[in-house]
């Protein structure tokens, strides 16, 4: 009976990894045969310094940024040192190894662990990352686990944003609390979380403009809207959410560090991997600031969100055809 049970969670287990495994597969084809197809080649051909330096080019270009990518040269110069007659597989087969490991180190952030409510999401990022769509999926999921929620358009510089979150919280029903066109958008955030708590709602997400990580003033607003959260919720904004375009690539770093630097994160959503993304900006990421990467955006349908499974990820970015 014990055995049956384990072997039937152990099946559960292999069939959950699968989809997913599927799912990155999928959206990471093009570029994964891409990166495994330069790399297999380049293992072929003798090794020598020569192989370090393309190596480090092919890395690059997958976007797995400078100190990623020199990591990853190091892992490969010294199992060359241990192994000099390993196959182009086994040299891949190690740049796995350390791509998961590197997910295996602990986040150095966590969301508040102060217990409060409602759970509050600020969700930000540069213009069209995928944000308000983002929001739509997330808020989709969580209704289906049965949570009570409401959002909040905090975007009141371009009126079609609101209109966009409107449509999709009409869609699904939930209430949203929007502001002036252009006024303050923690006013907005004022009276969301207001009327969240007025209600018994158990999440707010907030919904903000998009802006470029290099514009001063618009990231110092992040910080306003963050203490009017903490001023009504202690411990509010539980979650600060960047949304990364998986398409930008190296660029998406730099995003991640800057906002980081103005407004703490506790996650990151890497949309558009079902595009033209290389995907190694996940790792790349996660290497140089240990955010954790929570959701990836997998197409621009309402259930094209899925929650970030490294193992798959890996597996994906490095599958062979
Ligand atoms: N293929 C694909 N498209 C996506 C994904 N996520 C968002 N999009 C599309 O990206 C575009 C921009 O999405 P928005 O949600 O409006 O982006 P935003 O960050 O809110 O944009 P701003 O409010 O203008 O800053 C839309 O056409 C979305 O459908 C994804 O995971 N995959
Ligand atoms: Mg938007």
């Amino acid at each position: 009976m014990l055995q049956s049970r384990a072997k039937l969670k152990y099946r559960g287990m292999f069939q959950f990894f699968k989809a997913h495994f599927n799912k990155f597969k999928a959206a990471l084809k093009k570029s994964s045969s891409l990166l495994t197809g330069k790399l297999k080649a380049l293992f072929q051909d003798p090794l020598d310094e020569k192989t370090y330096e393309k190596l480090e080019q092919i890395l690059f270009e997958a976007d797995l940024g400078g100190s990623c990518t020199f990591d990853f040269v190091e892992k490969i110069r010294k199992f060359i040192k241990k192994h000099p007659q390993a196959t182009p597989q086994e040299l891949i087969n190690s740049l796995k190894e350390r791509a998961l490991e590197i997910f295996e180190e602990p986040p150095a952030v966590s969301s508040s662990s102060v217990p409060s409510c409602p759970h509050v999401l600020l969700v930000v990022g540069v213009n069209g990352s995928g944000k308000t769509t983002t929001i739509a999926k997330l808020a989709a999921r969580l209704q289906r686990e049965g949570k009570s929620l409401l959002l909040a358009a905090a975007d009141t510089f371009r009126a079609a944003a609101v209109e966009q979150l409107t449509h999709w919280a009409e869609g699904l029903k939930i209430p949203l609390i929007k502001g002036q066109m252009g006024g303050d958008p923690a006013a907005v955030v004022y009276d969301a979380l207001h009327a969240a708590q007025a209600r018994g709602l158990e999440v707010v997400i907030i919904d903000t403009a998009g802006r470029l990580q290099n514009k001063r003033e618009l990231m110092q607003q992040l910080d306003k809207m963050k203490r009017t959260c903490s001023k009504l919720i202690p411990g509010a904004p539980q979650e600060t959410l960047l949304v990364l375009d998986a398409t930008t690539g190296q660029n998406g770093l730099d995003q991640a560090l800057v906002f980081h630097e103005f407004t703490p994160l506790t996650g990151i959503i890497l949309t558009k991997l079902d595009g033209s993304a290389k995907g190694g900006i996940a790792l790349a990421v996660y290497h140089k600031l240990k955010i954790p990467i929570q959701w990836v955006g997998l197409g621009e349908e309402i259930e094209d969100l899925q929650p970030f499974d490294p193992k798959a990820f890996v597996e994906a970015l490095f599958a062979l055809e």
